[in-house]
């Protein structure tokens, strides 16, 4: 694999050749943890804690050939979650090859944050044959010294023509978990969503914490801006905090479907756990030079934090 540094005033982090010599960026925080990220997609595929542990689920039969996204990590679904509107499912932004943002706009956030890259698409002259608008979508995908991965997407539009645009976005973050079976989630419970399953009619989540024996396809409405995945025999939560996403889809295909799907293996289901920040229900509406701006970030922390003096609810609320 070719490597080399880039810019000397971020040492950790590396421009490399990934699978089938795809440009991948690889970010190394001082105390050990570590993040991959492939410019097709913006995608990124690894998020490594301290121990080298991985913390995201990437399928073994993941393609790596664009424009097929790429089947785990987390693809972002832009400018059109799943197939609510004309263009194809979840979007074209992770099907594209985006750019490193060597001159990115100042960004107000955590001077401490050393590791960083910022990426950027913008639309060629073929892609506003699919959708007739002009854009910039920056991202910075972060490394924070405690190990969490912090996404931010900013999203201009730099129409000519003073039309303005509508987007709906998700990180489609697959998490890694021991046993799906184990897994719970909290920060959703009495929440409405769509049940994708049941042709997108809104229902009203009923139990407490939601739990998994079947195929899960909901986007829960307004949710909170942090929720936790307690991974039981990991004994790891993971707790994402958002802002400007004020939905969150839940996905995980089961057996069945898990078949169907030619790049994930036959029980990938059992150790993946799909929970993805998202603006659906209520598109973003962009006038010619408006930007959107959101925040996604991930930490993992022993559940043990968790559930002693810090319990879900806390980790929740605090
Ligand atoms: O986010 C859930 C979902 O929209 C599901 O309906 C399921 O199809 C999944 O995404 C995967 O979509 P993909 O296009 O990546 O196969």
């Amino acid at each position: 694999m070719e490597e080399r540094d880039m810019v000397g005033e971020k040492p950790s982090v590396e421009l490399c050749k990934g699978v089938n010599g795809l440009d991948k960026i690889v970010l190394r925080e001082a105390r050990g943890n570590s993040a991959e990220v492939y410019l097709f997609g913006g995608h990124v595929t690894s998020w490594k804690n301290d121990r080298g542990e991985e913390l995201l689920f990437l399928s073994n039969k993941a393609i790596f050939r664009p424009p097929k996204a790429i089947r785990g990590g987390i693809p972002i679904c832009f400018p059109q979650f799943s197939s609510h509107g004309n263009l194809e499912q979840h979007g074209f932004a992770r099907n594209k090859i985006w750019s490193i943002d060597t001159d990115p706009p100042s960004l107000v956030s955590n001077s401490l944050i050393k590791t960083f890259i910022d990426l950027i698409l913008k639309p060629t002259d073929d892609d506003f044959k699919i959708w007739p608008h002009s854009y910039e979508f920056r991202l910075r995908i972060a490394l924070a010294s405690g190990g969490d991965l912090i996404l931010i997407p900013r999203i201009r539009n730099t129409n000519a023509d003073g039309k303005p645009f509508s987007f709906t976005f998700a990180y489609h973050t697959y998490f890694s978990v021991s046993d799906i079976s184990e897994v719970r989630i909290e920060g959703l419970e009495t929440l409405d969503y769509f049940d994708n399953l049941k042709e997108r009619e809104r229902f009203t989540e009923q139990g407490d914490a939601i739990t998994f024996e079947a195929e899960v396809d909901k986007i829960y409405l307004s949710t909170p801006d942090k929720i936790a995945i307690i991974d039981h025999e990991k004994k790891r939560t993971f707790v994402l905090r958002k802002d400007g996403l004020p939905d969150a889809v839940v996905w995980n295909p089961w057996d069945k479907r898990a078949k169907a799907i030619p790049d994930l293996g036959d029980d990938d289901y059992k150790r993946m756990l799909c929970v993805e920040a998202a603006a659906i229900e209520k598109p973003i509406t962009l006038k010619p030079g408006e930007e959107w701006k959101g925040k996604l970030e991930l930490s993992a922390v022993p559940s043990s934090y968790c559930s002693g003096q810090l319990d879900p609810q806390k980790v929740l609320q605090g």
